[in-house]
């Protein structure tokens, strides 16, 4: 087999497995996000922020997906959330979450009981926009600091998502940039995508990204 065949034939089985996820969802009334971002745009603060208040209108569970580490997972456990780590060193430390990983995380965290789970993606701002896992919604984040130009730059996440959260605002005043700027690059992009501006570290500013999340999170 030639290796253009066999990357074609992963790209499929791991396509036709996240339809079968999206329908396990669709079938158990439970509504999975895709969180995707780089390293240290700040996932786990802003999932640290919103789940104290989700988890007291929703059943919810998070999936974290890492190269190495429980670190995320033990952050979010402490928050009392049905909680299962994915490391991909053991599936040759791939980049990206994959459909085959995500399915036994998923019913671990008995996620048909569920009615939202949020996976955290491997921190990378490429190589987990192409691989579908099944989300019914994908959430891209960006902090700030990284440069107005990154979502340009690397559009298909935001082109496959329909969040996309500018995080680190706080910061804004420490840095010579205009954030409209990178909300044109995004909008030219992707222009349904809904954009935060926000800080996971101000408690207000997670109650946008809770209604965004509520809004589309149907009750069982
Ligand atoms: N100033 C500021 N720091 C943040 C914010 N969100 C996250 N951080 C910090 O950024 C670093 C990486 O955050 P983390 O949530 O682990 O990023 P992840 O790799 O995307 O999950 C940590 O030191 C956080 O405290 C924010 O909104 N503002
Ligand atoms: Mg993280």
């Amino acid at each position: 087999m030639t290796k253009v065949k066999m990357v074609r034939n992963v790209l499929e089985k791991n396509d036709k497995l996240a339809e079968q996820i999206r329908e396990m969802g669709d079938n158990s009334k439970t509504v999975l996000f895709n969180m995707m971002g780089t390293p240290g745009a700040g996932k786990t603060t802003l999932l640290e922020s919103i789940i104290p208040a989700l988890k007291e209108d929703y059943k919810m569970g998070v999936v974290e997906g890492d190269v190495a580490t429980a670190n995320d997972a033990d952050r979010i456990a402490a928050l009392d959330v049905a909680t299962a780590q994915v490391n991909t060193d053991r599936f040759g430390g791939t980049c990206h979450l994959g459909s085959e990983m995500v399915k036994p995380a998923l019913e671990k965290i008995n996620y048909d009981q569920l009615d939202i789970v949020i996976i955290e993606n491997i921190g990378n701002l490429i190589c987990p926009a192409h691989f579908d896992i099944g989300a019914h919604y994908n959430i891209a984040v960006v902090s700030i600091t990284e440069g107005v130009d990154k979502p340009a730059k690397y559009p298909l996440m935001f082109r496959n998502s329909k969040l996309a959260i500018l995080n680190k605002i706080d910061l804004l005043e420490h840095l010579n940039i205009d954030i409209e700027e990178m909300v044109a690059g995004i909008k030219q992009i992707n222009p349904d995508i809904d954009i935060l501006k926000m800080s996971a570290l101000q408690p207000n500013d997670g109650i946008a990204l809770n209604k965004w999340i509520k809004k589309r999170g149907r009750r069982k």
